[in-house]
């Protein structure tokens, strides 16, 4: 019979990866979906008007993770072999105007779906999405699996929480439920409020005249970013192994956001120094510092390796925005 996997967050950059990833090894997937999602015109569209796949090997059911009732049923129905929970509001900026929806949806989120996997007969294996946000401004670089939380922002600190919790439901109640310390993941498929997609998205429509600016906030920031094709296959990896552990997907290089918009500006021919502005507004109350993570778990322990480079993953971004290159639910 063929694997079940459960997918909070399916219509979301990595949940839509990841779904394509478990469909081609075979899985029946099943994705929660919020009623306010417009799954036509989502990242999953294409897989959605596909009738040899929707409603065959792709099934979608409306819950919530503020609706336990709504998503306890759909567990028991669904009756999962592993469960992604990628949901929750991932942006650090806003976390901080809207701090008790961010906790609610990604700290007591976590914590209710830990409870509700727990009362089930069979438990599913639960993969968790942290953050390196949870790190904050460590105190070493790079940062491993045994580096302590010190969030400074509200996402990291609800990232933080929900990743306790998954570590004691794994050694206080023995489930198999394993973190993921994911740091910056990007593709096309990014929400474009986040820095990469923003950059790569102006670029080209600068390039293509029918934008003349580009308002930043701080361009000094350095952050350790990856391809998020690679970091769902390490999602995946991360449950089929014996021993349930907690795993650190990074890339273990550091790139400036002024790095960004240089890579992305050279790509469609364009001198960066003519567009790019810095606008307060987009600056944040604090920024985490020195993350760069250290994968050698992952490596060593699940044979994973970052095979997409900063340069291509910023590049084929900015491409992918031009007119008439949009790939379907990117
Ligand atoms: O910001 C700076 C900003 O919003 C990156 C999420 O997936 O990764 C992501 O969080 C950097 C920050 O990502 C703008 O201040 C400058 O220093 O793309 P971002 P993030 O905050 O690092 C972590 C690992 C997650 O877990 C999160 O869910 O870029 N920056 N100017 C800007 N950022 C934005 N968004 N917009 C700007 O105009």
């Amino acid at each position: 019979m063929a694997p079940k996997a459960l997918i909070t967050g399916i219509t979301g950059q990595d949940g839509s990866y990841l779904t394509e990833w478990l469909l081609g090894r075979g899985y029946e997937v099943h994705g929660v979906v919020r009623r306010t999602s417009s799954l036509e015109r989502s990242r999953l569209g294409h897989l959605y008007a596909d009738p040899s796949v929707y409603g065959r090997t792709l099934h979608l059911h409306y819950a919530d993770l503020d609706d336990p009732t709504t998503l306890r049923r759909v567990l028991v129905r669904v009756g999962p072999d592993e469960v992604y929970h990628l949901a929750g509001q991932s942006h650090v900026g806003l976390s901080f105007d809207i701090p008790e929806s961010t906790c609610e949806m990604t700290a007591m989120g976590t914590l209710r779906l830990l409870e509700m996997i727990r009362d089930l007969p069979k438990p599913p294996r639960l993969f968790h999405a942290g953050s390196s946000e949870m790190f904050g401004r460590p105190a070493v670089a790079p940062q491993d699996e045994h580096t302590p939380f010190q969030p400074v922002s509200p996402y990291g600190t609800a990232k933080a929480f929900a990743a306790q919790m998954v570590r004691i439901y794994r050694e206080a109640h023995g489930l198999y439920a394993v973190n993921g310390i994911l740091y910056n993941h990007e593709s096309p498929r990014r929400g474009e409020n986040f820095v990469t997609r923003k950059i790569c998205r102006a670029a080209a429509t600068i390039r293509e005249g029918r934008q003349r600016d580009l308002a930043l906030g701080d361009t000094s920031a350095l952050r350790d970013w990856g391809d998020a094709r690679d970091y769902v296959r390490g999602m995946w990896l991360s449950l089929q192994q014996e021993i349930p552990r907690d795993y650190l997907f990074a890339s273990g290089v550091l790139h400036s956001v002024q790095d960004v918009v240089e890579v992305a500006f050279a790509s469609v021919g364009l001198d960066w120094r003519h567009h790019v502005r810095q606008d307060p507004r987009f600056l944040r109350p604090a920024e985490p510092s020195n993350l760069v993570g250290n994968p050698a778990r992952a490596r060593e322990l699940l044979g994973w390796t970052p095979e997409i480079s900063f340069e291509r993953l910023i590049t084929e971004m900015t491409r992918a925005e031009l007119t008439g290159a949009r790939v379907s639910g990117a």
